[in-house]
């Protein structure tokens, strides 16, 4: 068998870069470990930066969306109970950003990759990459049979756990890590939220975050450790601590009910460079994490494929190999901005076992600071809302 892209997971990342690469005329395969059930069934990431929904519309699979997706204007932090808004829209002149969960997004992909052919091994085990500096070659086993494909290039989508990374030479590249000391505990309830945007909220017991996935549906988070045992949270004890950290006035609107899906999530900030070694290309969160606070992961996959798309479009039909050459660099420059941002947005919105009064005081006063100032408002909305692809 031979294709021109090998493409390694079908997550967000590799089935946006497959539906790219099939508008662009360039041929690819895509070979993904689970079935189509498991990835639709992992709830991840809810909010979509305009870059992501600009792409579904182009790609043709925003029926959905725009019926479905919800436009939040603007988000919310509140420090120990005191709440106020940010107004992304007028911050930024944009739309702000759509609530629409990475759930939805897959099964719209993978809808429309039914519809027009497009080739997606499910449940390939074993995938193995050859000879990246040459020619390379994947292979593979499915159904009791080996598998062996061909191909010009291959781009490793297979996350942060998967296979591509480690095949590139340890000595051709560097990784920059930061674990952090506490995780998520995530719930999903079908109960109204209980405000209409996010809430973001520093706490002295740990951050809270209050999302949704649409009107009838809430997300909640607590901080809480990493190794947190999610029997020791039955619903009861999840929504008295939620109210506790988001303070009365919310509390007072906050509706419980029982939770379906408990999960914790460890946070991570993680950069393998450079993206690309001979021709193997890496995007998504086989190349980069960042912890969840920002809203960035599954958006930074989506720039990432936009670029390289662009770069092997350039490449087979211009023949031009500028934009494979540049495609590291380029997405890099988007990645370590991005980084910042959910770095900086953990770190004042978190406690850490380490806080001091001191570190305390300063996240106090970063939060007052973006209270009262529109230069700092903007500065976060315009990282929230999306930075331009460069
Ligand atoms: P994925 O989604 O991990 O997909 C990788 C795919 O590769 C497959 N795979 C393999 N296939 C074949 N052979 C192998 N050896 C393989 N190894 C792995 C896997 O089965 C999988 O299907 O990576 P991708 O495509 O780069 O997409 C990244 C996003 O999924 C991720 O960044 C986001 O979910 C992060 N995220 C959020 N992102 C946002 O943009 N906005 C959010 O609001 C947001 N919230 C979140 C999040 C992630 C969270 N968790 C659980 C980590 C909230 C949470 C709690
Ligand atoms: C979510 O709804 O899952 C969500 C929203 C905002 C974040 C992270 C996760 O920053």
């Amino acid at each position: 068998m031979r294709t021109q892209i090998a493409i390694i997971g079908a997550g967000p990342a590799g089935m946006f870069l497959a539906h790219l690469l099939r508008a662009g005329g360039i041929d690819a395969v895509a070979l993904e470990r689970r079935d189509r059930a498991y990835i639709e069934g992992r709830v991840r990431a809810g909010v979509l930066e305009r870059t992501t929904t600009d792409l579904m519309a182009r790609l043709g699979i925003a029926q959905r969306l725009r019926r479905e997706g919800v436009i939040h204007t603007g988000t919310n932090l509140s420090c120990d109970g005191a709440m106020f808004r940010i107004d992304m829209a007028d911050l930024t002149g944009s739309d702000g950003v759509t609530v629409y969960g990475q759930q939805e997004v897959m099964r719209d992909l993978f809808d429309h990759a039914e519809a027009c052919g497009l080739e997606i091994v499910f449940e390939a085990s074993d995938v193995v990459l050859h000879d990246i500096d040459t020619t390379p070659s994947v292979t593979w086993q499915a159904n009791g049979r080996y598998f062996h494909l061909d191909c010009d290039f291959i781009v490793g989508c297979d996350g942060f756990h998967g296979i591509a990374r480690g095949t590139m030479p340890q000595s051709a590249t560097r990784s920059f890590e930061r674990i952090y000391p506490f995780g998520w505990l995530g719930i999903l309830a079908d109960v109204p939220p209980a405000n209409h945007e996010l809430i973001y909220a520093n706490h002295e017991r740990g951050f809270a975050l209050a999302s949704m996935r649409s009107p009838t549906r809430s997300r909640y988070y607590l901080q809480c450790d990493v190794d947190e045992d999610i029997a020791a949270w039955p619903d009861e004890r999840f929504w008295d601590e939620l109210c506790l950290r988001l303070g009365p006035d919310v509390g007072r609107q906050l509706v419980r009910g029982p939770s379906f899906e408990k999960t914790v999530a460890p946070l991570r900030s993680f950069v393998i460079e450079p993206m690309r070694h001979g021709r193997l290309f890496l995007a998504g969160d086989a190349a980069h994490i960042v912890p969840p606070t920002g809203a960035k992961g599954m958006n930074l996959a989506v720039s990432d494929v936009i670029m390289l798309a662009e770069a092997l479009g350039l490449f087979y039909h211009e023949n031009d190999p500028g934009g494979i050459d540049g495609y590291s660099a380029r997405a890099l420059d988007r990645v370590w901005k991005v980084e910042r941002f959910s770095w900086w947005f953990t770190s004042i919105t978190h406690r850490f076992p380490t806080t001091c009064g001191f570190d305390r005081r300063m996240q106090m006063a970063e939060l007052a600071y973006l209270r009262t100032s529109r230069a700092a408002q903007t500065s976060l909305a315009e990282n929230y809302v999306g930075l331009p692809l460069n």
